[in-house]
């Protein structure tokens, strides 16, 4: 069989191509990843509540297994992610007040810095603190109730104090819809005149085929560029579904797949466009098989098939028209 086309050699006079991924991903689809990647993300090994379930007790296994393949195959790796609504546990917020959950959130960046700093490109700093609905910037979270809309930038002084070199992200969803964009901007806008803190946008990329707008892409990449920050694609993926769809049916038909194909295809088009300010352009999983779509929103829903491999770790025709230009 001819040996297919190497996505992050395709990529490389344009950003870094990359993949979220877990340990035992590596060692069952290690050889996809290191040839295919040129950056990894940890799906959840990095996160708050799997790496630090209690103040003394840290789980760095699996982290650490991450990293070490990163170096031992050259590959970048982004830190995902520090401050968050999910995935940290409840003993964070305990207590209630301002000081403590500050000074708990300096302590785990320090130690998250000291460990991995060295193997970490660019890290997620904030992830999903702004609200898809209504008038307010800021998601009620409990890091909200607790911190204020002060928030965000206190999180980005505290990253910058203890790293001061570090590449720091900002890391959203919906973040082509206008109403939530707005709001990103303006969150941005807090974070330049607090002193510069933010160095990147991340556009998760949580998409699917029936509503792309890809005037809003284009739209989008230039908003955000024009604050100043570079743009990392963090999460990329393309639902089969719509995500207002919650019926189980099987969306795999060859019309889908062909109109999935397109969209990559002038989805990455535009991305090339952007180069200068396209840090990197990194899929929420490997292989469809690995897509944490499946079984979201809907369980037993037929399988979905969001990425660029198939389950079997074979390029789909999405994957051609992404490496052929
Ligand atoms: O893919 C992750 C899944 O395994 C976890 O169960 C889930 C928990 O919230 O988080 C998923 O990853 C999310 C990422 O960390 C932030 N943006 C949305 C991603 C998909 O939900």
């Amino acid at each position: 069989m001819p040996a297919i086309p190497s996505l992050k050699e395709r990529y490389r006079d344009y950003f870094d191509i990359g993949a979220a991924i877990t340990p035992q991903l590596l060692q069952t689809k290690g050889d996809l990843i290191k040839t295919q990647f040129s950056s990894l993300t940890a799906e959840n090994q990095m996160k708050p509540g799997p790496i630090h379930p209690a103040p003394d007790t840290w789980a760095f296994e699996d982290a650490d297994a991450i990293a070490a393949f990163a170096r031992e195959h050259n590959l970048h790796l982004r830190g995902h992610t520090l401050v968050w609504h999910n995935q940290t546990p409840e003993w964070f917020y305990e207590g209630g007040d301002k000081d403590t959950l500050l000074s708990r959130v300096k302590a785990h960046m320090q130690v998250m810095f000291d460990r991995y700093a060295k193997d970490i490109i660019a890290w997620d700093v904030v992830n999903e603190a702004v609200a898809d609905q209504g008038d307010e910037i800021f998601r009620d979270s409990r890091y909200h109730q607790i911190l204020g809309d002060n928030l965000v930038v206190r999180s980005f002084e505290l990253a910058r104090e203890l790293l001061p070199g570090g590449y720091f992200v900002y890391n959203d969803y919906n973040e082509i819809m206008p109403a939530k964009r707005t709001k990103i901007l303006a969150l941005l806008d807090m974070l330049k005149s607090a002193g510069n803190l933010v160095d990147a946008f991340g556009f998760q990329c949580h998409w699917n085929i029936h509503d792309l707008d890809l005037d809003e892409l284009r739209r989008s990449i230039e908003l955000y560029a024009a604050k100043g920050v570079h743009l990392q694609m963090t999460e990329l993926d393309l639902s089969l579904y719509a995500s207002s769809d919650k019926e189980i049916y099987d969306a795999a038909t060859p019309e889908n797949l062909a109109l999935q194909a397109d969209l990559y295809g002038k989805i990455f088009a535009i991305f090339r466009e952007y180069k200068d300010v396209i840090d990197s352009v990194t899929f929420w999983g490997a292989t469809d098989a690995d897509s944490w779509l499946q079984g979201f929103p809907v369980r037993n829903r037929p399988y979905n098939q969001p990425l660029l491999f198939d389950g079997e770790c074979q390029p789909k025709e999405c994957f051609r028209r992404v490496v052929e230009f």
